[in-house]
This record gives C-alpha cells, structure tokens and sequence, in this order.
C-alpha cells in the first residue's frame, strides 16, 4: 500500500471530528470529492463526527448536502483540504483551527498545510485519488458515494480526454463501477444535460471571440449579455472547457464579472502553451492547461491578455525550430 494512503487511513481511525474541505468557486471534482469522502468515512465508522464544509452550490445539491461546522467548538479535529493546493483558496475552513491536516491535491504543489500531503499531479481529479483511497484502503462505496466519485473523475478528465499514464484512471474507474454497479449512463445527464439558454449563450461567445495571429482568444462577457441569455457569471467561465480543439486557437480566456465579489474572474485554458505561471502573476494559478484569476481592473485583464498572447507567440515560435 503508498505509505500516504496507510498514514491516512490511520488518521482517520484515530481522530474522531473530521472536517472535510475545498477549494472556493467549487466545481464538481470539489464537491463531489469531499462529499464521497465524508461519506465512505461515515459508512465504516458511523459513530464519527464528519463534514464536509464550503459554499453550497445550487446546481451540485444532488451530490449531497453540505455541513454547517462551528470552529471555535472544535476540539482535537482533522481536517482535509481535498482539490485545493493554495491555503488562500480553501473555502469554509481555517487550519489553524485543527489538530491535523492532510491535503490530498492533483494540482502542482503551493503551499505546505500539514504532515500529511498526497500530491499526486498525474492524478486526473481529486475524485481519482479519493477513490484509490478508499479502494487500496479497503473503504466500502455504495451508489451514492460512486456516482459522486465517477462524476468528479469524468468532469475532471473531460470525459477521459486527461488522463493519468497507463490506464490507472479508467482501471480505478473499472473497479470502482464492478463494485458499486453504478450505471454510469444513468449518471451523465447530471454533468451533461444543459437548458437552452446556455447553448445560445456559447453561440454568443463563439461568434464575438477576439481570435490574435498568434492563436490567443478572448472575450469579456458584460452584464447586459449574462441577462439577455439569462445564464450566471458562474455557467460563463464553465463554458470555457467548450472551446478546445479549434485550429486556430492555441490558448483562451473568458472573463466574467463576480457581482459578489467585486472583481473580474478569468478563466483561461490552452491546448499549447503553459498557462499557470502566467496566471500566477495576476492572482491565480491551477494546471499547466487550465487556470483561472481573478482581477480588479481593466487594465490588469489587458496586461494577462498581452502575457498570454505572448506565450502563444512564443509558443509556436519553439514548434517551428524544433
Ligand atoms: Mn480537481
């Protein structure tokens, strides 16, 4: 067995409040990940106090309800940050606060946040590594904590497009389906099935894509057409994962207004360049393909364009001398 894996299976025998948490603007991997491990953790020791903490979200409520967890009240807990390599992104939780804590992340390593850290960047998804865990770990899996654990995975993956060297994801993925006997036809329609609206929203983004001659492209979504095509800023940056595989387009950017928060959330993916030391420089960061920021003002957004469109450049520049 990976020695992360027997470190963490003892933790959670030992500790008997376990909290469970992850990134901020959470996607399914997130959510799915923290809610499949509160509750495998559930069903092999009932007596446990376990939650699973952040932001609910409206559209992933079929996962599982999320917890309400006061801190303060806490005493001797473990705390998991799943999905999440930077402390200032956890959402819901402060690891001040715990005993202990391990991170179990996909992404590249950030910062350091306990003794425990299984990070594992050839992983496609939290999801994937939850479920070697519980899998290597001897945890069981019923339906519900399957189809959470597979969703996260197919999300992730884009549908197995990304994922880990030599067949380990759809080898878990197998064990896990032959297992659980989830029926994962039944289980798509939850990450697929989209209203209208949304469809049109993305023709819209389509046909106003900024496109440069280095393969940059990118669209500032305002207000007026969020209402018009009655989407959120939310579903506007998920619509970025629907514009890969374009000839012409090497790396692309939406950015989106966050009402709440005050400031312009850019996600940007690329199918060339890497992305994530350039987001990092204008507040964010992620994977080599997939990143996101988040910006005050205008004029950072131009700034991240320009890097960005440079990276391209430089880019297609090092495919002609190879
Ligand atoms: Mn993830």
């Amino acid at each position: 067995m990976n020695s992360k894996i027997r470190a963490i299976a003892k933790r959670i025998k030992e500790y008997n409040t376990i909290v469970i948490a992850r990134h901020i603007g959470p996607d399914p991997d997130a959510v799915a990940s923290q809610i499949a491990l509160r509750d495998a953790i559930k069903l092999r020791y009932p007596s446990k106090s376990v939650y699973a903490v952040g932001t609910p979200v409206a559209k992933y409520k079929s996962y599982g309800i999320l917890d309400k967890v006061n801190e303060e009240k806490l005493e001797n807990a473990l705390l998991f940050v799943l999905d999440c390599p930077n402390i200032s992104r956890i959402d819901g939780a402060n690891i001040e606060k715990y005993a202990e804590v391990i991170k179990i992340d996909h992404h590249p390593f950030e910062d350091k946040m306990g003794d425990i850290e299984w990070v594992d960047e050839n992983a496609s998804s939290a999801c994937e590594m939850i479920t070697e865990f519980l899998i290597t770990a001897r945890f069981r899996a019923n339906k519900d904590i399957a189809e959470n654990l597979f969703i996260g995975v197919v999300a992730d993956s884009d549908r197995f497009l990304f994922t880990s060297p030599g067949g380990k994801t759809l080898e878990l993925m197998s064990i896990l389906i032959k297992n659980s006997k989830i029926d994962i036809t039944s289980v798509y329609p939850r990450l697929y099935l989209r209203p209208l609206n949304e469809v049109k929203f993305q023709s819209y983004i389509t046909e106003h894509l900024k496109v440069t001659a280095n393969g940059f492209a990118s669209l500032k979504i305002d207000k007026k057409v969020i209402e018009k095509y009655k989407v959120d800023a939310g579903t506007a940056s998920n619509l970025v994962n629907n514009f890969n595989n374009i000839k012409e387009i090497l790396c692309w950017a939406l950015v989106s207004y966050d009402e709440k928060l005050g400031l312009f959330k850019v996600n940007i993916r690329s199918r060339g360049p890497a992305i994530n030391e350039v987001a990092s420089k204008f507040n964010g960061g992620g994977h080599a393909h997939a990143s996101g920021a988040r910006i005050k003002n205008q004029k950072d957004i131009d700034k991240l364009f320009k890097a960005l469109d440079a990276a391209c450049k430089e880019f297609k520049k090092n495919q002609k001398d190879n």
